[in-house]
């Protein structure tokens, strides 16, 4: 049967999509397996319409390059397709003094921080000139604001489509409805493989709902499902179950909500950390970033939505006055796949090299998705699994207290 130079499982998610695309542009031979019956599609971590994109990166300044390589390759993927998958309306990035973000800087210390390490274009922004500015906007006197200008949204389906549709015309194959039930590594064949293709390393297995396919490499970029992929990080990813929200705007609020006027935002209060757009057609969407905590097996995730879900997306209209009569119009499910510190996981599998591993974003990963194709296009075709792009923050090696013994075993 044939072997594939690679298979990317996950392919109808953001970071597996752009690896196909990536893998099918080197001329490498590869199969994406999309367990969901078609791709795009809304039960993962890809979907919602808009997410996302900025350079001043509070999370921490390492992310800068990996972000000017990110839009490169979004202008690049959109010159390419045609298609329009970016819209910069700036992004607000507020927060009180002393805010507390887990392992991190806060909102606007954070944000602060990266711009001035990685000398980015910003302003400095009082409360009074966040509203003059941006009239959807009223932020309490103590809030403070980094406004970065050159910061806006993605179109997660368009993206994940316009980077599906090329790796196709670049010759992929992609399977959905495909679910992976194993994957294994097969004995090195010491040398020729059954295929004739060299199979020092062992050719990796995949068997799925739609039979079983091999591979020279095998990519994983699963999100959710990477806990039952792969039981080594079992110990270390939490899944969890998170919520957006549009609110219906009144006719006449929707012109302090229209993009032009109304950037994306980052706001951190005592309450937690929110996250917004401006309005589209369903209204103004909102979410609030580690909604209730609520770990969630991927297989059985409450996709209804309740009283507690709306109430917490609702305490962000308290600095949005103009949307808080505002009924909830639409809401959507999806998951985060967390590490322990919110960085990545992109790296080869400890004990099988010709295993990449490209998850468990925590959240943030979208944005990166052009760039963490390529770079587990990298880490899967170069045979020391290396990659021009500095990602120690994401390899499994990093510093992480306690968590010695779970990098060991892989
Ligand atoms: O990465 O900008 C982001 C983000 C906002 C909410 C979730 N992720």
């Amino acid at each position: 049967s044939k072997v594939f130079d690679a298979i990317v499982v996950g392919a109808g998610g953001a970071h597996g999509s752009a690896a196909l695309y990536h893998l099918a542009k080197r001329g490498a031979q590869v199969l994406g397996l999309e367990a969901q019956p078609s791709a795009p599609h809304d039960k993962g971590s890809s979907h919602g319409l808009t997410r996302i994109i900025r350079k001043c990166y509070f999370e921490h300044p390492s992310y800068v390059p990996l972000l000017h390589e990110s839009y490169r390759l979004w202008n690049e993927l959109e010159a390419e397709t045609g298609e329009k998958l970016l819209t910069i309306t700036g992004c607000v990035n507020t927060s009180p003094p002393g805010a507390e973000r887990g392992p991190g800087l806060a909102c606007y210390e954070g944000s602060l921080l990266a711009a001035q390490q990685h000398n980015l274009e910003h302003e400095i922004l009082s409360p009074a000139q966040v509203s003059q500015r941006f009239p959807a906007y009223r932020l309490p006197a103590d809030f403070q604001t980094l406004f970065e200008a050159g910061a806006g949204f993605l179109s997660p389906e368009k993206c994940i489509a316009a980077h599906l549709g090329q790796a196709q015309k670049s010759g992929a194959q992609l399977v959905c409805g495909a679910a992976v039930q194993r994957w294994a590594v097969e004995p090195p064949s010491g040398g020729g493989g059954s295929s004739g293709s060299g199979s020092a390393e062992g050719l990796v297995r995949v068997e799925t709902s739609q039979g079983t396919f091999q591979a020279k490499k095998l990519v994983l970029a699963a999100g959710g499902w990477m806990p039952a992929l792969v039981p080594e990080l079992k110990p270390l990813l939490t899944v969890e179950r998170q919520v957006v929200g549009w609110f219906e705007l009144a006719p006449e609020q929707r012109d302090a909500f229209h993009p032009s006027r109304c950037p994306v935002f980052l706001l951190q209060d005592a309450n937690g950390y929110f996250y917004g757009f401006p309005a589209d057609e369903h209204g103004f969407k909102v979410g609030k970033y580690h909604h209730l905590r609520e770990k969630v097996d991927p297989a059985g995730v409450p996709r209804e939505i309740n009283a507690q879900d709306e109430a917490a997306l609702r305490e962000c209209l308290q600095y949005f006055p103009g949307a808080q009569g505002g009924r909830l119009a639409r809401a959507s499910v999806c998951l985060f796949t967390n590490t322990p510190d919110l960085n990545f996981i992109l790296d080869r599998h400890r004990r099988h090299p010709q295993v990449v591993l490209g998850s468990a974003c925590s959240g943030h990963g979208f944005k990166f998705s052009s760039l963490v194709g390529r770079v587990l296009a990298d880490l899967a075709l170069s045979p020391e699994g290396a990659t021009p792009h500095d990602i120690s923050l994401h390899r499994l090696s990093r510093e992480r207290p306690g968590q010695a013994a779970v990098l060991d075993a892989m």
